[in-house]
């Protein structure tokens, strides 16, 4: 068990990461919690709260992609090497932090970071041990709009998937900008997508998860046809596939949301308490007396 709590915060491009550590730091001080809030975002320009540490005091994604030639990823990379390199930029002032703070790092949303470099694993394992010995989960980003299209959204808990394996933590996979979709999804077909289950598959004919053939319509021509039949990626197999891969999350429950709509105070303290259980935050602090407990959690 840490001496110090935090969650780190990821997701693809534009899933509403910053957003979130907004609404969190927000959140926090609304309820007289203090946090610590560092951006590991080298490309991140505008912040609501300043940065207590940001990675751009220590290196730029402009600069490295100017003086070094590299594009935005392999930049992306360079960047966090660098930062591991040079890890004191990060451990001494996480140092300070107590233990009633919430320690909150705002990640780039290049998905490669989670899935295919070690670079972040690394960095995690550093933090959760030694000196610093953060106690830490995952919150990792989804856009709620991605349950609009099943490939998609299926695409998307394969990747929530791969980073939980890879990193090793506490994971809570949290479905954002539920507002966009409010109104537009029945109720009990959300919950089907909330806590995925294989029927999300057998009945997606028109999901392009499930590959099928019409008659009568114009399926471009014959010599495309024939090497569409060939192709791995179309009919019975590619079908196969499909349903093979959400049997998996769906009988080992690997994968379930939580719902998050960043302007809403109620929405954002859920997913808080899912992150103070996962990391045992409460049990740790100070005993206080029932009634300030209630007063904090903003009743
Ligand atoms: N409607 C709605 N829009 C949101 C919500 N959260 C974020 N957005 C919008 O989505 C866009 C991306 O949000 P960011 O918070 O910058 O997303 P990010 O994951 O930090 O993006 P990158 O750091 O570029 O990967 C912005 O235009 C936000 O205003 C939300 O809960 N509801
Ligand atoms: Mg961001």
């Amino acid at each position: 068990m840490g001496s110090k709590y935090g969650v780190i915060v990821m997701g693809p491009a534009g899933a509403g990461k910053t957003t979130f550590c907004t609404a969190l730091i927000q959140f926090l001080r609304n309820n007289r919690r203090s946090c610590f809030y560092i951006n590991l975002d080298p490309a991140a320009e505008d912040f609501a709260y300043e940065p207590d540490v940001d990675i751009k005091d220590l290196i730029s994604l402009e600069d490295v992609m100017e003086e070094l030639h590299l594009g935005p990823n392999g930049g992306l990379i360079y960047c966090f090497e660098f930062l591991m390199e040079n890890l004191d930029f990060l451990t001494e002032p996480l140092e300070e932090v107590g233990e009633e703070s919430l320690i909150i790092i705002d990640m780039p949303g290049q998905i490669e970071l989670y899935t295919h470099v070690p670079v972040i694993p690394q960095l995690i394992a550093h933090l959760t041990k030694g000196s610093t010995n953060v106690s830490m989960c995952v919150a990792y980003l989804l856009e709620s709009t991605f349950i609009g299209d099943r490939a998609k959204f299926f695409s998307g808990t394969l990747s929530a998937m791969s980073a939980m394996l890879m990193m090793g933590l506490p994971h809570v996979n949290i479905l954002s900008k539920m507002d966009q979709v409010k109104g537009q999804v029945a109720r009990k077909e959300l919950k089907r997508f909330i806590d995925p289950d294989i029927g999300l598959m057998q009945d997606a004919a028109d999901s392009g998860l499930v590959y099928e053939w019409k008659d009568g319509v114009d399926n471009g021509d014959e010599a495309a046809k024939e090497e569409e039949k060939r192709d791995m990626m179309t009919g019975a197999s590619f079908t196969k596939l499909n349903r093979a891969v959400a049997q998996l999350i769906d009988e080992f429950s690997l994968v379930s949301f939580l719902k998050l709509d960043a302007q809403d105070e109620d929405s954002v303290g859920a997913v808080l308490s899912y992150i103070d259980d996962s990391i045992q935050f409460h049990e740790a602090q100070e005993p206080r007396e029932p009634n300030d407990e209630i007063m904090d959690d903003g009743e």
